[in-house]
């Protein structure tokens, strides 16, 4: 591997893009060797402290197992390395071929969680709109959108990253902050230093929890019961903020009769979290108004009723009064750099987005396709046929849901070309590998939007034969045709300077602030004086627009369906995904020291449940769903640890794909995402543990 760095020895400080949190590190050099990353001192999302994921970036730059070389698959199944000019050809020529008998529509583009959002996913949007098809995917098929839609629908906008630290009650539900956004923690610190209660709701033990004033279990799927026993019992003892619910809100009415039903009784009945906890709770709200965070996280939004489970705590944040406060609800002002992303041009005679009829408001609002629905066309169930993906930074033959669906689905496609650093699951059916490049070897303006912060990357080394992200999508587009077009800048640096421009700011001068650049201070209130940027203007506890779709006007709780219609076939609940501190999905199990912490996958399950059916720590167990089985070791834990009934298994194992146990059909109809924390199972054990 030859590597060329940025200077031949030194430090060079940039954002470390091991995850969406993006803390500021330095990048040691020493004779064109990467040899360490620290932090860096001073950028306050992570005020001098990393998380050992960031270190690993180097385990990955120089990783033995890294893809140098274009790879095309044989017949016979094995790749050989092809010279890159080669790989460009034909897949070019294949996806023209695809074009003209098929329509652009036939070839989609999808961007996985490795390249997170921000410019790297403009550029996917812009390649493949600029090809002429509609249909770009992603991981926010079953990420993020569940949580920005929740919000979006009621307020016009999300504010993901509230100020913790100016929080006098910190709600958070189904996120597991010390592992998955290691940052919070010193913001939470910050907060309770001054007196802050935390409540914590989850149905598994989590390291917050242990310190949190109130934790609650609920049944996985139920935490719109809360949200609604909350917002009762706010209106009922007048305690809400009445002028904030009279200048800005539509459906106050129909909301207080919705509520009617949610009495502390009927919580407890649908979510099992006790009615005096409810009561406590409300209390906390009432006393700390209106400064507080609710956060929902990830395990709220994989539910077939999650957008609307995260609408009801929207307006619960409402109505404590925390739009437009610095802890809760505010919307920051963007820099005003120039679109990447050519809607507007999309062209009108290739229509069809894939899963936008199924679900209008997801494609409406984020111009999302629908991954789940790309099988169904990729395997011809669907209204035109899709016959070729360019996949970056994505493993969904792991990380999708049915993943034995997913494989027949790829495995049909013409030309599936897949742009990573390693053969995963999903590259092993590639027509065509690319080499990635690591996050080292680009560089990409980044947004910290409550902080009105920007940053620029460092492009601190190129590996010879590498191209990155960007180029690659150049390349293409030029190959294409269409680069000329929408592709001009010959390199990222080109991109920022352009996308700057009207900005007044330059690549050059941010290059300057490592610790990011205020580009303006923040007016916590100042969008409360305009309309809000919702449909009518107002926030839209009763939303017009999901009526006129015939989905639910108020954001309205369905008990999930393990619990209306138990099966006795599948009599425990699954989750899934609760992240692992040093594992990314499906990333970082090649990492030797990483995996000798996690060394292979568990199913874990309360100490109760592992009695009535016989399991001891360590047994190997066959889980069985409607859509697959696997065969996983049982890892019984304490009591207080996870809910009774409910099993909880990790996501990214490429040799355990709890996957294959979760159904692609059953999803939420506002975000279209798919059931993974509430999947119906059923549990045997099959043979003793062998220690
Ligand atoms: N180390 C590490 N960090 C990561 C990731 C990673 O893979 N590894 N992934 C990143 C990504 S892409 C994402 S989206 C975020 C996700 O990060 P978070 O939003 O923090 O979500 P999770 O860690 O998935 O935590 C989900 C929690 O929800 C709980 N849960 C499950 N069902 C329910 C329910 O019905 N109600 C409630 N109240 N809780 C429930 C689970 O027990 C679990 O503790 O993490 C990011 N950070
Ligand atoms: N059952 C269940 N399934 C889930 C979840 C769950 O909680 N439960 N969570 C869902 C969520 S929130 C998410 S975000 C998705 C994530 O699912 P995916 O988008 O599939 O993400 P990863 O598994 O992290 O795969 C990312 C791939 O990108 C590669 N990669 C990393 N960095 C780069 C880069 O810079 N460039 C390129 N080209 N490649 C790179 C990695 O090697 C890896 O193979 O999974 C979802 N799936
Ligand atoms: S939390 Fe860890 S992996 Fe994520 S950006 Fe910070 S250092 Fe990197
Ligand atoms: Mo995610």
């Amino acid at each position: 591997m030859k590597v060329e760095t940025v200077v031949p020895s030194g430090v060079v400080p940039t954002l470390c893009r091991m995850c969406e949190t993006r803390c500021a590190i330095n990048v040691h050099i020493k004779n064109q060797v990467l040899t360490d990353i620290t932090p860096f001192e001073g950028h306050p999302i992570n005020r001098g402290k990393i998380c050992p994921r960031g270190g690993a970036a180097l385990d990955l730059f120089y990783h033995m197992d890294r893809i140098l070389t274009p790879l095309k698959r044989l017949d016979n199944g094995s790749f050989k390395e092809i010279p890159y000019e080669q790989a460009l050809d034909e897949i070019s020529a294949k996806m023209t071929s695809l074009k003209k008998r098929f329509g652009a529509r036939s070839v989609g583009a999808w961007k996985g969680e490795g390249l997170g959002f921000h410019q790297q996913e403009a550029y996917v949007r812009r390649f493949i709109h600029g090809f002429g098809s509609p249909n770009y995917f992603s991981n926010d098929s079953a990420c993020y959108n569940g949580r920005y839609l929740g919000n979006h629908l009621v307020c016009g906008f999300w504010n993901a990253f509230p100020e913790f630290e100016r929080a006098k009650l910190i709600i958070l539900l189904g996120t597991n902050p010390p592992i998955c956004h290691p940052p919070f923690m010193r913001e939470f610190a910050d907060a309770r230093s001054q007196g802050a209660k935390l409540v914590m709701i989850d149905p598994r033990l989590n390291p917050v929890a242990c310190y949190a004033d109130i934790f609650a279990q609920p049944y996985p799927g139920t935490d719109g019961a809360l949200a609604w026993g909350l917002i009762r019992y706010l209106i009922k003892t007048n305690n809400y903020d009445s002028d904030l619910v009279d200048r800005y809100a539509i459906g106050f009415d129909k909301i207080a009769a919705y509520a009617e039903k949610f009495t502390p009784e009927y919580v407890q009945q649908q979510s099992g979290i006790y009615g005096y906890v409810v009561e406590e709770i409300a209390q906390l709200i009432i006393k700390n108004r209106p400064d507080i965070s609710i956060y929902p996280g990830a395990g709220l939004e994989h539910h077939e009723n999650g957008v609307n489970s995260i609408r009801a705590l929207t307006i619960l944040s409402c109505l404590s009064g925390a739009l437009g406060q610095p802890s809760g609800m505010f919307r920051p002002e963007p820099l005003g750099i120039r679109d990447l992303i050519p809607f507007d041009d999309l062209p009108p005679d290739d229509p069809g987005p894939i899963g936008a009829d199924k679900f209008p408001v997801l494609y409406d609002i984020r111009r999302e396709c629908h991954t789940m629905t790309a099988m169904d066309y990729m395997l011809g169930k669907g209204e035109y046929p899709l016959k070729g993906m360019i996949l970056a930074a994505a493993n969904p033959a792991v990380s999708n849901p049915n993943t034995r669906k997913v494989a027949k689905a790829l495995a049909s496609l013409d030309l599936l070309v897949v742009n990573d650093f390693f053969m995963t699951r999903t590259a092993r059916m590639a027509h065509y590998i690319l080499p990635a490049a690591t996050f080292l070897e680009r560089e990409e303006l980044h947004f910290y939007p409550t902080q009105q912060r920007v940053n620029i990357t460092r492009k601190v080394a190129r590996v010879e034969g590498i191209r990155n992200e960007y180029l690659i999508w150049y390349d293409l587009a030029q190959h294409l045709g269409f680069g000329e077009n929408l592709f001009p800048w010959k390199e990222d640096t080109e991109v920022n300077r352009w996308l700057l421009e009207p900005t007044g700011l330059t690549v050059d001068k941010l290059r300057q602030y490592p610790q990011g650049y205020v580009y303006k201070p923040i007016d916590y209130q100042k969008f409360l004086s305009g309309q809000l940027p919702t449909p009518s203007g107002k926030l839209e506890f009763a939303s017009p627009y999901l009526q006129r779709l015939g989905l639910s006007e108020v954001p309205e709780y369905h008990p999930p369906a393990y619990r209306q219609e138990p099966d006795a076939n599948y009599p425990f609940v699954m989750t899934t995904g609760a992240r692992k501190s040093l594992l990314y999905h499906s990333r970082h199990q090649n990492i030797q020291r990483f995996r000798d912490v996690h060394p292979d996958a568990e199913m874990e399950i309360n100490p109760a449940d592992a009695a009535d059916l016989g399991i001891a720590d360590g047994d190997k167990v066959r889980v069985v769903s409607r859509v697959g089985e696997l065969v996983i070791r049982a890892a019984v834990k304490h009591a207080a640890e996870l809910r009774q009934g409910v099993v909880e298994i990790y996501h990214g194992w490429e040799d355990w794909p709890v996957n294959v146990l979760t159904p692609d059909d059953i999803n939420d109809p506002i975000s279209g995402f798919p059931l993974l924390k509430a999947v119906p199972v059923g549990i045997e054990k099959i043979e003793d543990s062998v220690t």
